[in-house]
């Protein structure tokens, strides 16, 4: 079969101003809302829930992806490593009732974008257009990564979304943000100390603290340190395989090569799949802070 295409449509109606004023208000719902999760804020499970509609992605055929936002169908919903995705998709209703007119795809992806920028990450650019698509193209369950796994795994689900390995330690490099919680996937607790603020804290626990691979409550396989943080086993792959390891280094030395590289591809995992126009508009939001707002 021909591989699928999917063209990014721009809204000749709609104008930077538009999609600027849909981020401030995810931002200042984020700000409101500080409580949820014992005061994490909903600034992780959204970038989560960004990660989660593009990373079905699949290079071979161009299907999954956050194009079609099939994200809102249960199908999707369904699939175990989306469990707890409910909180971010219940945030996100009343702003979809405010501006009806944006796609699940791009509300999702912009949501993503905008916890990073609010959690004083890097300047993630974002582009438009992707059309709600129908049920029937919702990607099969099972697309998204198994923690329970080592380097091999993890660099081959990564070469299907078409990143490299050096793409692959940045885009891992988000778990600094958020927790691990039982009742979703089996895994408890968080990576390191600051889990609403996005920075390369993830390398340098990943370096210095003492793990430990033991079973956790569920039964699962986790790495924990003394100081309460884990490590997913796909996590510490990164410091067993040395192509990974000298990657990590460089990111736990040095955040600013960290967030310059998590800025290209997660702007790369959003738009997987997706065709620009040559005259389609690229936007860089500014953070509320910026605004004075
Ligand atoms: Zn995650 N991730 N992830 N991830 N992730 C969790 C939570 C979060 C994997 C994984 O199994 C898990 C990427 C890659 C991979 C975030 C962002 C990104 C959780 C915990 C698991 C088990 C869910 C829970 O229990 O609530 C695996 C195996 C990955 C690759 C091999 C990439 C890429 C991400 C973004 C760029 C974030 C922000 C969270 C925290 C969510 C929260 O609610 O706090």
């Amino acid at each position: 079969a021909a591989p699928v295409v999917h063209i990014a449509a721009v809204n000749k109606d709609r104008s930077f101003d538009d999609y600027q004023r849909i981020y401030n208000t995810i931002a200042e719902k984020i700000r409101e809302e500080d409580e949820y999760d014992g005061y994490i804020g909903y600034g992780p499970i959204l970038v989560r829930l960004g990660w989660h509609s593009s990373g079905t992605y699949d290079k071979n055929d161009n299907t999954g992806g956050s194009y079609g936002g099939t994200m809102r169908f249960k199908l999707e919903q369904s699939d175990g490593a989306n469990n707890g995705l409910g909180n971010a998709r219940a945030f996100m209703e009343p702003i979809l009732k405010e501006f009806p007119w944006i796609s699940h795809g791009d509300l999702y992806t912009l949501g993503a974008v905008c916890a990073v920028q609010e959690l004083q990450g890097p300047k993630v650019k974002w582009r438009p257009g992707r059309v709600d698509m129908p049920e029937d193209t919702t990607p099969k369950n099972g697309r998204l990564p198994d923690a329970a796994n080592g380097a091999d795994y993890v660099r081959n689900f990564y070469a299907r979304l078409n990143m490299n390995d050096r793409e692959a330690v940045a885009l891992t490099g988000a778990h600094c943000l958020g927790r691990t919680h039982l009742k979703n996937s089996g895994f408890d607790g968080p990576w390191g100390a600051a889990s609403n603020s996005f920075t390369n804290e993830f390398f340098v626990n990943l370096l210095n603290e003492q793990w430990k691979l033991q079973k956790n409550k569920a039964g699962n396989m986790q790495y924990d340190s003394p100081k309460g943080y884990m490590m997913l086993e796909t996590d510490y792959a990164l410091v067993q395989d040395p192509a990974y390891l000298k990657i990590v280094k460089e990111f736990a030395n040095n955040e600013g090569a960290f967030f310059k590289e998590f800025a290209s591809c997660f702007q790369k995992l959003l738009e997987n799949g997706i065709d620009y126009p040559k005259d389609a508009p690229t936007y860089v939001f500014k953070t509320l802070d910026e605004q004075d707002l």
